[in-house]
């Protein structure tokens, strides 16, 4: 079972995504988990999840995150006793470190499972170009991530696009920096998992 871990600042553009990403995969034959940290909307739409066999755990936002890394670890479980995804999607709120999360989840060496780069989604019109003016949670986001995706770009600029792209690379040079169209090919989605 692979795990996919996908956060970013709220209405980055997480949730879409990962249903683009389920689709795909799905389309291909496989089975798809979400695992989703609830924060008072739930943003799947029950209807498109069940004609796409996606099975989901909702994971009550909590600030600790070692007792959300053991909420998110029991429903890993569970989703692969009763479901067995081919893979699961873990969206996290904004407070949650991707990368942290996934060193969590690697150290608990859960049986059978592969943890997938760690994506941080960046709502490019809405983020900052400097560095002291980022949150702390943007910025440690950004640092620990193994993809970056700059979402959102075709409602922003080209220069600020290429402003926002200098700086999360300037913070993570070790990082994978993608620009996510609109409309998400193969090609662009296969990038988000491997
Ligand atoms: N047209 C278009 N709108 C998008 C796309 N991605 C996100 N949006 C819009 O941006 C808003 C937030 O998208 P979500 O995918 O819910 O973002 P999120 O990061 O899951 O948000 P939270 O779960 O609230 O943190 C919604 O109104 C989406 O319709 C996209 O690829 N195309
Ligand atoms: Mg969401």
């Amino acid at each position: 079972m692979k795990v996919s871990i996908i956060g970013g600042a709220t209405d980055s553009g997480k949730t879409t995504i990962i249903l683009d990403l389920a689709k795909y995969l799905n389309s291909g034959g496989e089975k798809i988990g979400v695992i989703v940290q609830e924060t008072g909307e739930v943003d799947y739409d029950e209807k498109t999840l069940s004609e796409l066999g996606i099975a989901t755990k909702e994971v009550n936002s909590v600030c600790i995150p070692c007792s959300l890394d053991t909420d998110i670890r029991s429903n890993l479980l569970m989703l692969q006793k009763e479901f067995a995804p081919d893979i699961v999607f873990i969206e996290t709120e904004e407070t949650v470190l991707p990368h942290k999360l996934k060193t969590d989840l690697e150290r608990m060496e859960l049986e059978q499972t592969e943890l997938l780069p760690a994506i941080v989604l960046v709502n490019s019109p809405e983020y900052e170009t400097e560095d002291d003016q980022l949150t702390e949670y943007e910025k440690k986001q950004v640092e620990g991530a193994d993809i970056i995706c700059i979402n959102k770009t075709w409602l922003d600029t080209k220069e600020h696009i290429s402003a926002v792209k200098t700086l999360v690379q300037e913070l993570n040079p070790e990082a994978r920096v993608l620009e996510s169209p609109e409309v998400r090919d193969e090609a662009f989605l296969k990038m988000l998992l491997e």
